[in-house]
């Protein structure tokens, strides 16, 4: 997808700080990290939002949830870790491509659930 940075990511057009690639997903850190470990988790196919996501990257964003326990344990985060997916505006969505936000690597207390 034209414009989309993480397309430009995943094509290796914007360098990025990788953890994990295979044919349907890749991870890196996050530019702009919000907890001493921040990964995104980013399906390969664009799609923007969840509610414009087909069957078949539904079943990518199935491949991301099974494998994230695996990448999780290779981050260090065995005491835990949260996931966040964030949906349009309210949730301050910024970037047009669905990701999943991998935090942890400290204490993240009780609050946003
Ligand atoms: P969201 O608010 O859920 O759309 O979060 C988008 C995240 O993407 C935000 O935490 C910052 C991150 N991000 C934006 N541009 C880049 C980039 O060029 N490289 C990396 N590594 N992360 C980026």
């Amino acid at each position: 997808m034209e414009n989309c940075i993480f397309c430009k990511i995943i094509a290796g057009e914007i360098p990025s700080n990788k953890v994990y690639e295979d044919e349907d997903m890749l991870v890196f850190r996050d530019i702009n990290p919000q907890a001493k470990v921040h990964c995104l988790c980013v399906p390969k196919s664009h799609f923007a939002t969840l509610s414009e996501m087909n069957e078949k990257q539904a079943e990518l964003v199935k491949k991301c949830l099974a494998k994230i326990p695996e990448i999780a344990a290779e981050l260090g985060l065995s005491n835990g870790y949260r996931l966040i997916i964030n949906q349009g505006k309210d949730a301050g969505q910024t970037v047009f491509h669905l990701h999943i936000h991998i935090l942890g690597g400290q204490d993240l207390g009780e609050k946003l659930i």
